[in-house]
């Protein structure tokens, strides 16, 4: 199997700078020899062109720079679309988690060409189901799950012509542990199955991820999963957008990428949110490096 990195240095979604370096320290961590000593053959299709802050304007501020955010998301949307055309492994690396706009746009589109339908596993701290309504920060990264399931912006909701892009049934939200007031309405309203914290503290991850896994492969023919590194404990990975206490352990954050392994079911994946500059010695990245190699196949034994 062919696995092709997208990298997509965004920051402009997020509140805090720095997730922008997120896909020079996933290569930096050896991302691309670690799928190669799987077995994969892997291309770098390197970076999408991204402009800096400093040359960008916010405008509305319940919105912060939405057209750069559009215009850059619709190159991933392309790229994305066009490795799954050609049979590849898209493995988008990021920047904030906005780059979930595109690339389930991308996915979305293809899953519609070839009447194959999307399922998606969404592992974070946050919920990312704000809208321009809901969000008390106005940064995007907090809005793609929702705009991905038709609620929210009509820019962000229409976006690549496909609306909605995922059914809220065929959707499943693990680690969650900060939701805002006002966001709460939304997840209600839509109804995801959600496994926060709490959830995985009586159920234990393995047993959560296989529940999510058991459903989809009977569901749905295109398992994406979309990896907010905040998801993990701040103890074991400091350097990521929005620290939240209270987090997956390392072994619960392996697990759940070995079984997803095991399943043999993701046809793509992203990681998101990695920021070296709240790092140390970039073991956020190559902790992030290590679970993408779990979620790909690497094992102990
Ligand atoms: C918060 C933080 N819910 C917001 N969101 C995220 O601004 O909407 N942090 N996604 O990673
Ligand atoms: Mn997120
Ligand atoms: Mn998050
Ligand atoms: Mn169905």
């Amino acid at each position: 199997e062919n696995i092709s990195i997208i990298g997509f240095p965004m920051d402009l979604g997020s509140g805090r700078r720095g997730v922008d370096m997120g896909p020079s320290a996933l290569r930096i961590a050896n991302l691309e020899r670690r799928l190669r000593n799987l077995g994969y053959k892997v291309e770098d299709l390197g970076d999408i062109k991204i402009k800096i802050m400093e040359k960008q304007r916010v405008g509305d501020p319940k919105l912060r720079y939405l057209n750069e955010v559009l215009k850059t998301s619709l190159t991933l949307a392309r790229t994305v679309e066009k490795v799954l055309d050609k049979g590849n492994f898209p493995l988008c690396i990021g920047g904030d988690h906005s780059m979930a706009i595109g690339t389930i746009a991308g996915i979305a589109a293809h899953c519609k060409k070839n009447k194959k339908s999307l399922g998606v596993i969404w592992i974070d701290a946050h919920a990312d189901m704000n809208t321009h309504e809901t969000t008390p920060s106005g940064n995007i990264h907090g809005m793609p799950l929702a705009a991905s399931m038709g609620l929210g912006h009509p820019s962000l909701v229409n976006f690549y012509g496909i609306k909605p892009k995922l059914k809220p049934e065929h959707c499943a939200l693990i680690g969650i542990r900060s939701v805002d007031i006002e966001e709460r309405k939304n997840i209600r309203k839509l109804n995801p199955a959600v496994y926060t914290m709490s959830d995985v503290d009586k159920l234990g991850i393995h047993r959560v991820i296989s529940r999510v896994l058991k459903q989809f492969r009977q569901q749905v023919d295109h398992i994406h999963v979309s990896f907010d590194v905040d998801s993990v404990d701040p103890s074991i990975a400091p350097g990521v957008g929005t620290p939240v206490k209270g987090g997956l352990n390392y072994r619960e954050a392996h697990l759940l990428m070995e079984t997803i392994a095991e399943c043999g079911c993701m046809s793509s994946l992203e990681v998101a949110e990695v920021n070296p500059i709240l790092d140390v010695h970039n073991t956020s990245a190559v902790f992030a490096a290590e679970l993408i190699a779990s979620s790909m196949g690497q094992r102990i034994l």
